[in-house]
Parts: structure tokens; C-alpha cells; sequence
């Protein structure tokens, strides 16, 4: 990782962040990054990988944090800020993290740690200026990031990426979208996940940019801080294009003009993480100017394929191979077919995680016998752009551009006192792509409404089932298994 910060040190005077509480400089975010560093290592040399769970707000004092603990050699953990107690708790002992930073707004949440001998709790406010020391020389090929990733498990896995992983993920997206430091973008997706981390913040400040900060998602928010007239770049997920859409739809027509003007002079705006709707592309070419830049990636990869910056940019499609990144289609038995054939895409490429964090057995499942990486998504090639069919497995959602596991929600309901059985699915959704809904099998009248409390207790809102549906028994086939297809028809 060490080229972001060797790269930060040229933009010394520029403005690297701009948050609630003011602007920063890339020399205030190499001192402050310095800062955590020396914090954190105390007396010791080098981190040597052990693992740094943080949780505080998108802001200076996150990239500081994080960039302060590859500085001193450990891996970074970012924590979900809208996690309950037990998504985080997960996290936090799947890593066996052993420093915990929290910022003072979360401190409430994370106190059951507080006296835990096991972890180090460090507040932000705690970090001291203190003296510059010699950081330790960290090779590229160490650990550096565990996002974690729901999946085909019923417990999300924890990706861990090297310095040398995280590196090409951002220089191959640097120079495919011509980033550069007159650039201003504008951060607010979740900073637990590749798309917020890498695809925005990294890439601008690998570039010299700039990124303002906007904690929260909200439609009015967003169009005023375009009209401030600093944005020129700015990437999301198809739900936000959706919601951006339907607020400027309720604006006046003066105001729509105004947006209008000022959209048309961005440089570049990239929708991701999910399946674009060909009418949210339509509609956003309208309204801004712009033919929205889909590309495709995953915590896995980080981005692997993507429509052209200069080119046809193709609705319902994913584009092509990025610089550096290997793409090919596969039928069941890993065997390379046309690509004008559908088959799973598999890639290989320096951008490719190394592991999953302490599973060696769905890590060696996850890649084929000669190295490519298994990617589950089914594709096909139409006049030389990918284009997604759908997921070689039906347990996997993706709703608002999370990825959410069928088979994690499952569990939780199982584990509630009146739920005999349940299944979960995801049904297709205009502003959501899909969205959770759960066929439940209970034991006794239930209360709906208190069902969905005790379950926000438990995991994230963008988790939680949106319908329920009380049946007598699920749809199963011959063999007693499931049939989700058939359940989904249910709703
Ligand atoms: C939240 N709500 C939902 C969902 N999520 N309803 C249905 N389906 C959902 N998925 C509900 C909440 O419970 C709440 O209702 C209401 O919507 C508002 O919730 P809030 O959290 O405030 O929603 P929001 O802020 O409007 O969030 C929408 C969002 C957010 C901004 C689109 O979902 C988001 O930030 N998504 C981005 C995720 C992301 O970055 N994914 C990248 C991972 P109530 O009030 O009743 O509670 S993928 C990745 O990294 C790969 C590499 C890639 O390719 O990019
Ligand atoms: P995640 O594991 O959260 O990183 O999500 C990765 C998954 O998001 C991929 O495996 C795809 O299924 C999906 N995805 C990402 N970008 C796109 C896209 N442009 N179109 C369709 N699906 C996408």
C-alpha cells in the first residue's frame, strides 16, 4: 500500500477531505495517519498483520485510522456503522481482532468490550500527536483489509485482501476512468464494503482528489452539495440513481433546470454493485446528460469488468475486461466455452483476494484447480459486452447493492421460539433490485410487528424481511428439499 501514501506526500498542500467538521489537507491526513500509527504500535515495531476492527463515521478520522494501521502493519477491519450488537461481535471475534478503535458516537454500542483483557479499546479522541518514528517496511504481498461477504454460507466470510491486492484494485480503476487531482467526489456509500472504499475514496486519493463526505444517504442532501458546484465525479448503486430520481421528480421545475446544468458538467458518474435498470439509465441520461458507467466487480476482485470512459456505454450491460484483469465464462465443470456462450465468469488477475479469513476449505472452493477465481455470476457476451443473466445460486440477494445470504436469515428466524420453519428469497424490486421477503411456518399465532423488532436486534435493516407470509408448509420437491422458485411465486 505504501504507493498511496508516497503518492499523498505530492499533494501535500491540496485538499484530501472535506467532512462535517472541516477541510484537510493530504499533509494533515499523513500526519494524523502517522499519528495512529505510532498509537498503535506503541513499543512494537510492526503491527505484523494482527487485525484492527474500527468503527467511526465516513470522515477524516476514518481514512486517517485506516491508512494509520497499514502504516503499521495490521489489517484493517472496518466495521459496519448501522451493525447491532451481534453483526459486530461477529466480526470483531471472526477476526480475533486485537485492537478495537471506536469513535465517541459508538462507544455506547461497542462497551461490552471495554473491559474484554483479550482486545485494546482505543478511543479516537485518544490518538496524541507524538513524534515521528520509522514506520516498518511492509511487503506488498501481507494482509491488509478483511471486508466480510454474505454468501452461499449462512455466516458471512471475511475476504482478506494483501497491499498488493488493494493496490491494483485502485490503479486499474485510476486509469481506466482518468481519474486525476481535479477531481472532487462526493463519498457516501458504506465504508465497510469495495465500492465505497476502493472505488471512491481510494481511487480519489491515490489521484490527488478530493473527497467531501456525506455520512448518510439522503436525496435533498446529495443535490445540494452538487449545487455547491465542487462535484464533478460521483459513483453509487442503482437504488440511490432510483431514490436521486424520484426526489428530483418532485422538484420544481426552475430547480430541476438548475441540477440539470450543473449535472451536465461532471466528468463522470459510474453506477455499480448491482444491476442498473435500463430505465434508471434512461431516465438519468435525461435528467443529467450522462449515460451512467456501469461496471462490474466484487469484494472478492475488487472491479473486473467495465463499460468504457471513452466508448458506447451499454445499457444492460457490464462492459469488458478491465486492464490487468482476466475474464473468462465456464460451464459447470470449470471448462472454458465461447463467450458468446452463457457461462459462469471466472477471473485471475493481481486484483483477486488471497483467502477467505480462516477458511481453507470454501477459500480452495471458491477457485478452480488451475487458480481462477469462481465468481458464481452467469454471463454472456453480446457484440463484445458482458451482459449478467443472473447468480448460479438463488440463496444469494442483492437488495439496495448489499449482497445478503438466504441462508443467514433463515437462521436467525429458526432461532425465534414460534417459527417451526422458514424460507427466505428475493423477489425483483424497482428501487431495491430485489427484496427480502420470508415464507414462515409457525407454531402459534405470531405478531408481525414484534417480529420484526426482535429481528432488527439482531441484524443489519438492509437484512431484514420486508414481507412475511404465514404459510402451512413450504413448497419442497421430492427429496424434501426447498423449492425456492416456487416459493418466490408465492409472493
Ligand atoms: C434499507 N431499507 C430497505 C433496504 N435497506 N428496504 C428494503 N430493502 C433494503 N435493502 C429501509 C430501511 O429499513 C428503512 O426503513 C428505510 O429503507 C431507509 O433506511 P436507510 O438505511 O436510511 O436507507 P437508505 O439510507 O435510504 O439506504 C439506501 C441506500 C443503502 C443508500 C441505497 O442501501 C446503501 O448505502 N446501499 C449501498 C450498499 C453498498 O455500498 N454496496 C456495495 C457492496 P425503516 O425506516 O422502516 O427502517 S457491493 C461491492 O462493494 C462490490 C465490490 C461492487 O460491485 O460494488
Ligand atoms: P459483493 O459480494 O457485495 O461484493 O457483491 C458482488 C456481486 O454484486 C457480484 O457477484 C454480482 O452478483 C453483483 N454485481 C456487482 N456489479 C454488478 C452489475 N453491474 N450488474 C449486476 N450485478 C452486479
Amino acid at each position: 500500500m505504501l504507493n498511496l501514501f508516497e503518492k499523498g506526500k505530492k499533494y501535500k498542500e491540496k485538499i484530501a477531505i472535506v467532512d462535517e467538521k472541516g477541510a484537510y489537507s493530504y499533509e494533515n491526513l499523513l500526519e494524523k495517519s502517522q499519528e495512529v500509527a505510532n498509537s498503535l504500535l506503541e513499543k512494537e515495531i510492526d503491527l505484523k498483520e494482527k487485525r484492527v476492527a474500527f468503527l467511526v463515521s465516513p470522515s477524516f478520522d476514518y481514512i486517517s485510522i485506516q491508512w494509520g494501521i497499514w502504516q503499521a502493519g495490521g489489517i484493517a477491519v472496518p466495521l459496519c456503522v448501522s451493525y447491532p450488537f451481534p453483526s459486530l461481535q461477529y466480526v470483531i471475534e471472526d477476526t480475533q481482532a486485537e485492537y478495537l478503535i471506536v469513535a465517541p458516537e459508538f462507544e455506547e454500542i461497542l462497551s461490552p468490550y471495554r473491559k474484554d483483557s483479550s482486545i485494546k479499546f482505543i478511543r479516537v479522541q485518544d490518538f496524541q500527536a507524538s513524534a515521528k518514528r520509522k514506520l516498518p517496511e511492509i511487503s506488498k504481498d501481507r494482509g491488509g483489509m478483511i471486508l466480510y461477504t454474505s454468501g452461499t454460507t449462512s455466516l458471512p466470510k471475511g475476504v482478506l485482501t494483501t497491499h498488493a491486492n488493494i493496490e491494483a484494485q485502485i490503479s486499474t480503476l485510476v486509469d481506466a476512468w482518468g481519474w486525476n487531482p481535479s477531481d472532487y467526489t462526493l463519498s457516501l456509500l458504506p465504508l465497510h464494503h469495495v465500492h465505497g472504499i476502493i472505488n471512491v475514496n481510494s481511487c480519489a486519493l491515490w489521484s490527488g482528489a478530493t473527497v467531501e463526505f456525506l455520512p448518510y444517504f439522503d436525496a435533498q442532501a446529495v443535490f445540494e452539495i452538487f449545487m455547491k458546484g465542487r462535484v464533478n465525479v460521483f459513483m453509487a448503486v442503482p437504488t440511490i440513481y432510483f431514490k436521486l430520481i424520484a426526489y428530483y421528480d418532485t422538484l420544481s421545475e426552475e430547480e430541476q433546470i438548475a441540477i440539470t446544468e450543473r449535472l451536465k458538467t461532471f466528468r463522470l458518474m459510474v453506477s455499480g454493485s448491482a444491476a442498473l435498470p435500463i430505465s434508471v439509465m434512461e431516465r438519468w441520461h435525461q435528467i443529467s446528460g450522462h449515460y451512467l458507467l456501469e461496471r462490474y466487480g466484487m469484494t472478492e476482485i475488487g472491479m473486473a469488468i467495465s463499460n468504457p470512459y471513452h466508448g458506447e456505454r451499454r445499457a444492460g450491460h457490464i462492459g469488458q475486461a478491465l486492464k490487468g484483469v482476466e475474464v473468462r465464462l465456464c460451464d459447470e465443470q470449470d471448462n472454458e466455452i465461447p463467450l458468446d456462450q452463457p457461462g459462469e465468469i471466472q477471473i485471475k488477475g493481481p486484483s483477486v483476494f488471497k483467502a477467505y479469513w480462516k477458511k481453507a476449505e470454501a477459500t480452495a472452493k471458491a477457485f478452480t484447480v488451475d487458480g481462477w477465481f469462481k465468481t458464481g455470476d452467469i454471463a454472456v457476451m453480446e457484440d463484445g459486452y458482458f451482459k449478467i443473466l443472473g447468480r448460479d445460486s438463488i440463496d444469494i440477494i442483492k437488495s439496495g447493492g448489499y449482497k445478503i445470504s438466504a441462508l443467514e436469515i433463515e437462521e436467525v428466524l429458526r432461532t425465534h421460539s414460534s417459527i417451526k420453519d422458514c424460507g427466505v428469497v428475493g423477489i425483483p424490486d424497482e428501487e431495491w433490485g430485489e427484496k427480502v421477503v420470508a415464507a414462515l411456518v409457525t407454531e402459534e399465532a405470531i405478531d408481525i410487528e414484534a417480529l420484526n423488532h426482535w429481528i432488527r436486534g439482531k441484524m443489519p435493516a438492509y437484512k431484514i424481511p420486508r414481507k412475511y407470509l404465514i404459510v402451512d408448509d413450504l413448497p419442497r420437491n421430492t427429496m424434501g428439499k426447498v423449492t425456492k422458485n416456487e416459493l418466490k411465486k408465492l409472493f
